[in-house]
């Protein structure tokens, strides 16, 4: 179960990315998709602190494309992870990516970023994994480990797939089923007495995940931007689109282990009284997809992924580590600058979704930040819908939320601001001068311009 993985060595990974329309096996028949190299994810990347990738994306889609390596501190500029390139279609453009040796390991993901058509690109299937390993990875290698990208995909098979109206964008489009890496509810064998290791991807561009499992218990071990400093026990894991999380599942005794999740409600433009809510309409479609499974209890629990756990090997069971690594709790630069940007819907006629009352224009910089300094951000949200708030190239940490009650634990490159709720988080920009863009990563939200433009030098 998984997409090819492609490794680094000496260094250097160098490969080809072409994107492509693709027709896919689904039950007797077939199912209109995107990818890359013929498969829905694209292959999985593996690469180490220090190196350099060098990605040549190839353009066979009928519209431009390009490529984002999200989460990656890298540049953003010249060919490194600059979403302004444009790849028109019939062209290719190679992007070259030099991981500083201090990256974080972790679990990262690219996809397209050219403006207007991200959600479509992306709900077709143009995403895959990037995985940073390091030498603390290394000594992590006796548990199974499984990249396992989230995706709920339109089933239909032709390009109509991708359409969607503009009540469906403002909400921000969610498909008929919630695949893993591709492929329905899949189910691999394991052996009691084995630790998983599982690096979860939201690669949808609107659902919300709320991942629970049975069976066995998750720690949770990294987040968007790598390992949290021990494992964390919990309960359930919320991913918004482009988030990450990597969890060790213990697997003890034989059985079944599932990995599950419930619908999330992300509030709803309220036209009308409010009756097109996401959440009315997710939980549907999921109780529709669901209805195979009487053994769920209901409230939209969809099974994702099911583990049978065989009889133990004569192994010793493996010990999940109790220490992952010492990371900073905070930047340690003091913070020089404070600002506020505002997440917001103008819903006269056409609804615009607008980051201080502006929607996205190339070419303008909306904020200025001096290159090495540390700056502290107040996400504010004045519409009725949550926003996850991603911005490219530097990681922050959230140091205060109004609502108190998620928890973000870690680095991050992403984070859900609630409806009506504020989040602050802190950046470092110590490194990599340029212009890149913060955006909602419900990706019809960006697309429809809640997006800006920020320059470090
Ligand atoms: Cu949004």
């Amino acid at each position: 179960m998984g997409p090819a993985v492609l490794t680094s060595s000496s260094g250097r990974l160098d490969l080809t990315l072409t994107a492509g329309a693709l027709s896919l096996p689904w039950g007797t028949g077939s199912r209109y998709a995107l990818g890359y190299n013929g498969s829905v994810p694209g292959p999985t990347l593996r690469v180490r602190p220090g190196d350099i990738m060098t990605v040549r994306l190839v353009n066979q889609l009928d519209e431009p494309t390009n490529l984002h390596t999200h989460g990656l501190h890298v540049s953003p500029e010249g060919s490194s992870d600059n979403i302004f390139v444009m790849v028109e279609p019939g062209q290719e453009h190679t992007y070259e990516y030099r991981i500083p040796a201090d990256h974080p390991s972790g679990t990262f993901w690219y996809h397209p970023h050219h403006h207007g058509t991200v959600a479509s690109q992306v709900f077709g299937g143009m995403a895959g994994a990037i995985i940073i390993d390091d030498v603390i990875d290394d000594a992590l290698v006796a548990t199974t480990e499984r990249v396992v990208v989230l995706s709920d995909p339109k089933i239909g098979s032709d390009a109509g797939v991708l359409a969607a109206t503009n009540a469906e964008k403002m909400q921000g489009r969610e498909g008929d089923v919630i695949l893993v890496n591709g492929i329905l509810q899949p189910r691999i064998d394991a052996r009691a007495g084995s630790v998983e290791r599982w690096r979860i991807i939201n690669a949808s561009p609107s659902r919300y995940y709320r991942l629970t499992t049975s069976g066995a218990a998750m720690q949770q071990i990294a987040s968007d931007q790598g390992r949290l400093a021990a494992p964390l026990a919990v309960s359930e894991i919320v991913l918004t689109p482009g988030q990450r999380a990597e969890v060790l599942v213990a697997l003890e005794r034989t059985g079944t282990v599932t990995l599950s999740t419930t619908d999330v409600s992300r509030g709803s433009m309220g036209m009308g009284g409010g009756g097109m809510g996401g959440g009315g309409m997710g939980g549907g479609m999921m109780g529709g997809n669901n209805s195979s499974n009487s053994s769920s209890s209901g409230g939209g629990l969809v099974d994702l992924l099911t583990v049978a756990v065989a009889t133990a090997d004569q192994a010793n069971p493996v010990t999940p580590p109790t220490r992952l690594r010492t990371l900073p709790e905070a930047p340690a630069s003091s913070v020089t600058n404070r600002r506020t940007l505002t997440l917001g819907q103008m819903s006269m006629g056409n609804s615009e979704f607008v980051i201080d009352g502006r929607s996205f224009e190339a070419g303008r910089v909306d904020e200025s930040v001096t290159l090495g300094t540390t700056e502290e951000w107040t996400l504010r949200n004045q519409s009725m819908m949550d926003h996850p708030f991603h911005l490219h190239v530097w990681p922050f940490i959230v140091v205060d939320r109004s609502d108190a009650t998620a928890v973000d634990p870690g680095w991050r490159d992403t984070v859900n601001v609630p409806a009506g709720q504020s989040v602050t988080i802190r950046i470092p920009f110590q490194d990599f001068a340029g212009t890149t863009v913060y955006h909602c990563h419900i990706l019809d939200h960006e697309d429809l311009g809640m997006m800006g433009a920020v320059q470090v030098a």
